[in-house]
């Protein structure tokens, strides 16, 4: 039959009221990548899901279907988010997709270009705030409360329900979960997902590594960080909503949250794609964890299947590439330059 998108699929799991009314764009079923060469370096069994493959090109299409199915159903005219980009781009696809009004709250000057560009495209009212996320979230929390408008940040249960599917399509791909689950940790919405979904779909539970930028690692130091700042600006979070979860997602799992640095994580999306994916720097987070951890033997990852998970695609965030790059060299239009050029 042909896919009608992850509410539809995996309905029965899912923990949505009786009103939800289904919004898609035929989100999820992403593919889970193995990766032979990365794995046989790192000394393991290794796969991509990669995320960055879904309709706004970020994990957070899985969480926002459910949010604003449940929100249009119960009859909302608009919704609003905090965002670093990605829940901004992927709300504002689906309110389109909805029909209603969408607003999204960003911290001034540190959105990729590629998820400001979708968000606009999309059609939402994008507004600046002079802060962190962390600020936009409790702005957006407080205008909530007060007001009809309806929530589609991860602090929303049904979010969570959406995202668990990606534990259920790993499951269902790999016949039981892996031995390791590697991810970045931000609002810590993510972590908190994948741990319920494989908890409820009882195919084996995977030990979580959460991986948190050092500049931004609030879960690793044990405190909010005010002044959160990393090249990762999807995971540039001082104050995660679902913090205590994640925490319980590594504890009860045997896993840990540790942090690595910018240039780890620009490192490990570098060897991303040079094999072949290419990521948001965020997104390489969870590889970067992984050989970090590996590089030192804590983890004991050694030979067994290990699932990375990529959570947006490169092209959100080109200018991470294109700025750290002189502009490829011009030649004229002459085949003996050419020749020359390339040494043939
Ligand atoms: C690519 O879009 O918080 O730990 O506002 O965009 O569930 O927050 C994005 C987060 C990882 C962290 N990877 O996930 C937002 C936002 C990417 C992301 C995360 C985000 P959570």
């Amino acid at each position: 039959m042909t896919y009608q998108g992850l509410i539809h699929r995996y309905k029965q799991y899912l923990d949505l009221p009786d009103h939800t009314r289904i919004i898609s764009l035929l989100e999820g079923d992403t593919p889970l990548i193995p990766m032979p060469r990365l794995g046989r370096e790192l000394g393991c069994e290794l796969f991509v899901k990669f995320e960055g493959l879904n309709p706004t090109g970020s994990f957070k299409d899985r969480g926002m279907t459910a949010a604003v199915s449940e929100a249009v159903g119960r009859g909302a005219g608009t919704v609003i988010c905090a965002s670093t980009g990605n829940t901004a781009a992927s709300a504002a696809a689906y309110a389109a997709r909805a029909g209603l009004r969408s607003i999204v709250l960003i911290p001034e000057g540190k959105v990729a270009v590629g998820k400001l560009a979708g968000a606009i495209a999309y059609g939402a009212e994008v507004i600046q705030i002079q802060g962190s996320f962390d600020d936009a979230l409790s702005l957006v929390v407080e205008i909530t409360q007060k007001t009809p408008i309806a929530l589609v940040n991860s602090i929303n249960p049904y979010r969570i329900e959406g995202q668990k599917t990606s534990a259920f399509e790993i499951c269902d791909e790999l016949g039981s979960a892996p031995d390791w689950l590697c991810l970045p940790v931000g609002n810590a919405g993510n972590i908190t997902s994948y741990w319920a979904g494989f908890k409820q779909y009882q195919k084996g539970l995977p030990r979580v590594l959460g991986v948190q930028a050092a500049g931004a690692a609030p879960l690793v130091l044990g405190r909010p960080v005010e002044k959160p700042e990393t090249v990762a600006t999807a995971i540039r979070i001082g104050k995660p909503a679902r913090g205590e979860q994640a925490l319980e997602a590594a504890g009860q799992s045997n896993g840990k949250i540790v942090a690595v640095s910018d240039e780890e994580i620009l490192s490990a999306q570098r060897m991303l794609a040079l094999e072949g994916v290419w990521v948001e720097p965020a997104s390489a987070a969870g590889l970067a964890g992984l050989v970090a951890e590996s590089g030192v033997g804590k983890l004991e990852a050694k030979g067994k299947r290990v699932v990375v998970v990529c959570t947006g695609h490169g092209m959100k965030d080109p200018s991470i590439i294109t700025e750290s790059f002189a502009s490829p060299k011009a030649i004229p239009a002459d085949y003996r330059a050419l020749a020359e050029m390339i040494g043939a």
